[in-house]
């Protein structure tokens, strides 16, 4: 997983207005209601209105300038009563335990929320597959567009790719996986591809951590490319012509952070 950089993150909070009205434009939903429509939820069901610290972590390379701050304001703007820990790593823990219901905190490899009260955990690798899944699926259904009819690629066989793949399939689409490492392929039920020579994708879950992956050659004309990699694997030509048409659904921490939230804090009544 690529370990996000100060650039990749310091206009995302003043831009939360601005994602949502794209959203709504793309897929007819806010980004809370698509993190909703990822766990299972209706829209508006998930009342996050929860007491939520952010705790920064120093481990490794270290704290990321304004990051647990615009983790914090990514969940803020989704109605979280969310706050950075004055103490970083166990202090901050114990600080952000003593005083909040769910908390949040990221090292260079692992992001992770954790809901105090029930101990549901989500970790930011599936929630940012199922995430980017569902905005794929609210934008194709917005364009009237039938999951079964479409051609379907899920690039990059990681916990993202896997995670959005199988949440696809449930919503009943047919999944193809692709992957340069053969034996990340091994064993899934999907059509598997270590290239996309020859073939043209409708719908596109772009979910590696390599530029250019997605380009003109492997799409078609009508294509919706939803894309949770960072850098952005989208080649140049095919990314303007996309945003034009507001068909690129990206963006490095929003729908994953407020997934992990909609996901420790929905459990599906299952009687
Ligand atoms: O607390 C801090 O400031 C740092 N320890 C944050 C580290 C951020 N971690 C990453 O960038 C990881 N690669 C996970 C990010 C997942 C985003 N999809």
């Amino acid at each position: 997983m690529t370990r996000l950089v100060e650039s990749d993150i310091d206009t995302v909070v003043d831009e939360m207005a601005k994602l949502d009205a794209d959203f709504l434009r793309s897929t007819g939903a806010t980004l809370a209601e698509i993190a909703e429509y990822a766990v299972g939820a209706n829209f508006g069901e998930i009342d996050f209105n929860v007491k939520t610290s952010v705790v920064p972590i120093t481990s490794g390379l270290g704290i990321i300038g304004g990051f647990a701050q615009t983790v914090a304001g990514i969940l803020q703007h989704i109605g979280v009563d969310a706050f950075v820990t004055e103490h970083s790593d166990v202090w901050g823990s114990y600080e952000g335990r003593l005083n909040s219901k769910c908390q949040f905190a990221a090292d260079d490899d692992w992001f992770m929320a954790a809901n105090n009260e029930s101990n549901k955990i989500s970790e930011n690798g599936y929630a940012t597959g199922i995430g980017f899944a569902a905005a794929l699926v609210l934008a194709a259904k917005k364009q009237g567009r039938n999951l079964a009819d479409e051609a379907i690629l899920v690039a990059g066989a990681g916990p993202v790719g896997l995670a959005a793949a199988k949440f696809i399939t449930k919503k009943g689409g047919k999944v193809t996986l692709l992957d340069i490492d053969p034996t990340k392929l091994e064993n899934q039920p999907y059509e598997t591809l270590t290239t996309t020579e020859g073939r043209k994708f409708s719908l596109v879950l772009e979910a590696t951590t390599s530029k250019d992956v997605i380009n003109i050659h492997n799409t078609s004309s009508d294509v919706i490319v939803s894309a949770p990699g960072v850098p952005l694997g989208v080649d140049e030509k095919l990314a303007e012509g996309l945003c034009t048409k507001n068909t690129l659904l990206f963006n490095p921490l929003e729908l994953g952070t407020a997934t992990m939230m909609a996901d420790v804090l929905y459990t599906k009544d299952l009687l």
